[in-house]
């Protein structure tokens, strides 16, 4: 990419995209283009293909996406395949019409098997049964990643997908029944501190071990994998650590500065025992990640008290 190269970030609100807007940002990138969802409804074909007629972006980063936590994807599996898929076929199929140079697109860590070998690598997909309260998003995200290998395979497009960790930090979905584990926990917390509760409810039984990414991480990686990535192959990218949830709330609890105690509710579901990626390959293109977890759940409580409402 150029810096004044004409960049589209489909889903620049989300946690995801509105990180990928500020590292852009940071890095002089001028000429980028947005929607809101009210403008327009990647859902819709008409729209994506008007969309992209009008504004010929060079460089897409596919970010938007329906997402949410385990309880979420496991109540709305409908609206998590059809939203997901419609978006996915939509903004690749346009950006194919409308030359785009390169597409980047957002997968992640649950489309890998449910029982895979750990670390996880990304040869593991689709050598297994998924986990079931996930399914309909990885079903989805299998669907547009393997469409982005299928447009490079048969049109000789430039589409590069990756696999990004559990991720956290500002902007993301601090709602308790939809979001993910990690804002759930820093907003329980924050608000058994301030309402002085005797106790913070994690769901499931708190062994499942996660691996978790600061989202201004992830930005970086794939800013710098869009410049610097041009294989057919998808990326993992994490951390190449995990922690249980038990640890996780443990670590929020201490920072948040809570001193009652921690019970787990074991009517919530667990989803997948261990997923954690392997992540040679990315290390292998010449990027890691920075953002330890305990500097990254300090900083993404400091955004959380000075803006979240
Ligand atoms: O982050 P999470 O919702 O999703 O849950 P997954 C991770 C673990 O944290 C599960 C537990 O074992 C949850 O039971 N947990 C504990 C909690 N307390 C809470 C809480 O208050 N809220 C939530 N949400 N969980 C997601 C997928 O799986 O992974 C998505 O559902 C997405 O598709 C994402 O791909 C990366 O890590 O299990």
């Amino acid at each position: 990419m150029n810096k004044d190269s004409k960049i589209y970030v489909a889903g620049h609100r989300g946690l995801v995209g509105s990180a990928i807007m500020r590292k852009l940002q940071q890095e002089g990138y001028t000429n980028i283009i947005t929607r809101t969802h009210k403008e327009l409804d990647l859902t819709s074909q008409a729209q994506t293909q008007e969309f992209f007629e009008k504004e010929k972006p060079e460089y897409v980063f596919l970010a938007a996406a329906k997402v949410g936590g385990i309880h979420a994807n496991n109540t709305y599996p409908a609206d998590f395949a059809y939203i997901n898929i419609m978006i996915e076929s939509n903004v690749i199929k346009a950006s194919y019409d409308y030359g785009v140079k390169k597409l980047l697109f957002l997968g992640s860590s649950c489309i890998y098997p449910k029982l895979c070998p750990q670390p996880i690598k990304e040869e593991y997909l689709l050598t297994g049964p998924l986990e079931k309260t996930n399914e309909a998003y990885a079903i989805a995200k299998i669907a547009g990643l393997k469409m982005c290998q299928y447009f490079n395979r048969q049109y000789g497009t430039k589409y590069i997908s990756v696999m990004p960790t559990n991720l956290y930090g500002p902007n993301d979905n601090f709602d308790l029944e939809t979001s993910h584990a990690f804002a759930a926990l820093l907003r329980k917390f924050h608000e058994a501190k301030i309402n002085n509760k005797p106790y913070v409810e994690v769901w499931g039984t708190g062994t499942p071990r996660r691996e978790f990414l600061h989202v201004d991480d992830l930005a970086d990686a794939v800013v710098y994998l869009m410049n610097n990535y041009d294989e057919n192959e998808p990326l993992n990218i994490g951390t190449g650590k995990d922690i249980t949830i038990k640890e996780l709330a443990g670590l929020i609890k201490e920072i948040v500065g809570y001193e009652g105690e921690i019970k787990f509710d074991t009517t919530k579901p667990d989803g997948t025992p261990r997923k954690l990626l392997d992540v040679s390959r990315l290390h292998a293109t010449g990027w890691k990640h920075k953002i330890e977890l305990r500097e990254g759940i300090q900083s993404t409580y400091e955004w959380f008290k000075g803006n979240w409402k």
